[in-house]
């Protein structure tokens, strides 16, 4: 059986990660009047997959394959959109970077959390005076969607940085994993300072989905697909 409305793109956020849907969703909404974005719980999909790579491409590429596998017979018609986020630290030689899920020593079975890390960076960098630091996102669609030739299947991977400082402390409220710590340059405040919709407006993963979104319109263009067309896809 199949879910897909005959004028929709279901936009599936490949994460598991729920403070991830929170900031893409709106960054999505608006693209285009085709899209119904979904994160994998709205689907009443629990998985684990595991991120073997050693590059955030790489592992980017893993989840967006992955959801796409398992859910393109629900969804003909479907992206499956992927992120994969480290934060990379100049006096620890680009560390936490792909394993900033997975940095703090836990014991044997046990995974940190945000707080563990934030910690655990922290105390690493005790006494260090280079706080340079930057986010980097990498974003993966791997899609599905109907042209004049058949089936379009396409893979695409886009990347966003955002310059900043780990700073001594953690500082506001908001946000989620190392934004407490992350001091953006440009702005002077930490990602914890800022509302959703302001972390939003210059963020490593709002930057990516960005591009993410010029590359898929290119590339739908290329196959004269319309992204505006609610008939198109009748
Ligand atoms: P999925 O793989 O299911 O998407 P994840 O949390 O494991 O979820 P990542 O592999 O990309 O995601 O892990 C990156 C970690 O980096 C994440 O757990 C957070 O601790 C942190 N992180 C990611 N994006 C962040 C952001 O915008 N601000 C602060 N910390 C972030």
């Amino acid at each position: 059986m199949t879910e897909t409305a005959n004028n929709e793109i279901t936009v599936i956020l490949a994460t598991g990660n729920r403070d991830k849907v929170r900031e893409l969703r709106p960054l999505l909404e608006n693209i285009s009047p085709l899209f119904r974005v979904s994160a994998l719980h709205e689907l009443g999909v629990e998985v684990e997959i595991e991120e073997s790579e050693v590059t955030l491409e790489g592992n980017a590429l893993i989840k967006a394959r992955a959801i796409f596998a398992l859910l393109s017979e629900r969804f003909p018609f479907m992206i499956a959109l992927a992120d994969d986020t480290g934060l990379e630290v100049e006096s620890l030689e680009g560390a936490p970077g792909v394993y900033s899920a997975r940095y703090a020593p836990m014991p044997d079975g046990e995974s940190p959390t945000y707080k563990d890390n934030v910690d655990h960076l922290l105390h690493c960098m005790n006494g260090i005076t280079n706080r340079a630091a930057r986010f980097r996102t990498v974003i993966a669609l791997k899609g599905s969607l109907p042209s004049a030739q058949g089936n379009l299947q396409f893979e695409l991977t886009t990347y966003g940085i955002v310059e900043g400082m780990i700073t001594f402390e953690p500082k506001g409220d908001a946000g989620f994993g190392y934004d407490p710590v992350f001091m953006v340059d440009s702005i002077g405040k930490t990602y914890s300072e800022m509302s959703t919709a302001e972390k939003n407006s210059l963020s490593h993963r709002s930057l990516a989905i960005q591009k993410a979104v010029v590359a898929l319109k290119e590339t739908l263009e290329h196959n004269n697909i319309p992204l505006t067309d609610t008939n198109a896809y009748q």
